[in-house]
């Protein structure tokens, strides 16, 4: 009888550590979603890939295993893209089109030759399943190094292709040998937007203001593509102790000088304007292993309408991980928090939270006539650069 009841209160002790790790670590090498890959340099990268009809494919428990090591190390609880905002310059049409247009159910097949020494793997949107997210080992540069032995970047890409009106945007998402990160956006098709000239010179005065001639009939007009990613960090073991802090360079005669401020509560920061700064996601109050946000492509920058798209008054926002919180803008279903500009209380204590990086960069996008009848790919993207794993 003892024995019998010391067996199941050792059983109990043991089991609630092990439910709790199966409930944080939803992802195993078991599943038929779970992405693994490979370096020469000995390092790993693994995680699963999850879908939704909104944002289509994201990405969970992304860990990295730096070169000579096996422990896995905690990089990201999930990432997913949280709009793509599109207003055209004549002031009209202002398109959200992750939430209003099915973007992820928009996905399309890749063909084979797409995804050369790649796998390609089935994606089960609210219609079909299809053949829509390739997983490829890409090697990225080879060069001599001083030592005079070859030295080889690869990196792990997913990627998937998406039909939203006459556009195709192409998600992509790199995981690099080194440790680095990089999420991008790539959008190819046709021109959404473009108005007739031909015999109408008024039309043509006006519209030559808001976008370019692509030819002697037409018009492109011009958008912005405002990308938003939703980056829920959990560096190490503990997703609930990560320490943020923003660098802010500056000059100093000659000199550029670092200065470092911490960040405890629920913020929202600028990027493109205040150039020169980035923001550091630390494991902990006591490890100086880290991920730097690098900021990219921030030579434009939009500002929309007052309150309805507060969202876009700032490139970067820290917060608290809720739920729902989960788009940028036309965020329903979550206490009439609608928009990213909501979610920020700027009393809110991050200290021994989980956080959420909200990054956004943006396009200006001029129509060129080369970009008729089909666009060459424009791509974005900005990195995550480690720091001290190795
Ligand atoms: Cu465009």
């Amino acid at each position: 009888m003892f024995t019998s009841m010391r067996f199941w209160i050792i059983s109990f002790v043991f089991a609630i550590p092990y439910l709790f790790l199966q409930m944080v670590y939803a992802c195993n090498p078991a599943d038929n979603n779970y992405i693994h890959e490979d370096f020469s340099n000995g390092a790993q990268w693994s995680m699963c890939w999850e879908f939704n009809n909104d944002e289509g494919i994201y990405l969970t428990d992304i860990t990295y295993t730096p070169p000579n090591s096996n422990a896995p190390f905690r990089v990201i609880n999930e990432v997913n893209i949280a709009q793509i905002f599109v207003p055209y310059d004549d002031g009209q049409n202002r398109f959200h089109d992750v939430t209003t247009y099915d973007f992820g159910d928009g996905i399309i097949a890749i063909k084979p030759q797409n995804c050369a020494d790649g796998k390609l793997i089935t994606v089960s949107t609210m219609y079909e399943d299809i053949r829509g997210l390739c997983q490829r080992k890409v090697t990225d540069t080879t060069v001599h190094s001083i030592l005079n032995k070859l030295s080889t970047s690869e990196l792990l890409l997913l990627f998937s292709s998406h039909q939203v009106g006459a556009y195709n945007y192409i998600p992509e998402w790199k995981f690099y040998s080194n440790g680095m990160i990089e999420f991008a956006i790539g959008a190819t098709g046709a021109l959404e937007t473009v108005v007739n000239i031909h015999n109408h010179p008024n039309r043509e005065e006006k519209f030559r203001k808001l976008g370019w001639k692509i030819d002697n009939r037409t018009v492109g007009v011009s958008h912005v593509h405002n990308y938003f990613w939703r980056i829920d960090f959990a560096l190490g073991d503990n997703e609930n102790d990560d320490v943020v802090k923003l660098i802010q360079y500056k000059k100093q005669g000659n000199k550029t000088i670092a200065q470092w401020h911490d960040i405890a509560v629920e913020s929202r920061f600028n990027h493109k304007e205040d150039n020169y700064r980035g923001w550091l996601i630390q494991e902990n109050a006591h490890s100086d292993k880290s991920y730097y946000v690098e900021p990219g492509d921030s030579g434009h920058r939009f500002i929309g309408i007052k309150k309805k798209e507060a969202f876009t008054r700032n490139d970067l926002y820290i917060t608290n991980d809720i739920a729902c919180e989960r788009y940028a803008s036309q965020n329903y279903a979550c206490n009439n928090k609608k928009q990213l500009s909501d979610f920020v209380q700027s009393n809110a204590s991050i200290e021994n939270k989980d956080i959420v990086v909200w990054y956004s960069l943006t396009l200006h996008h001029i129509p060129r006539g080369e970009e008729s009848p089909e666009m060459d790919m424009h791509r974005n993207s900005f990195k995550l650069i480690p720091k001290n794993l190795y």
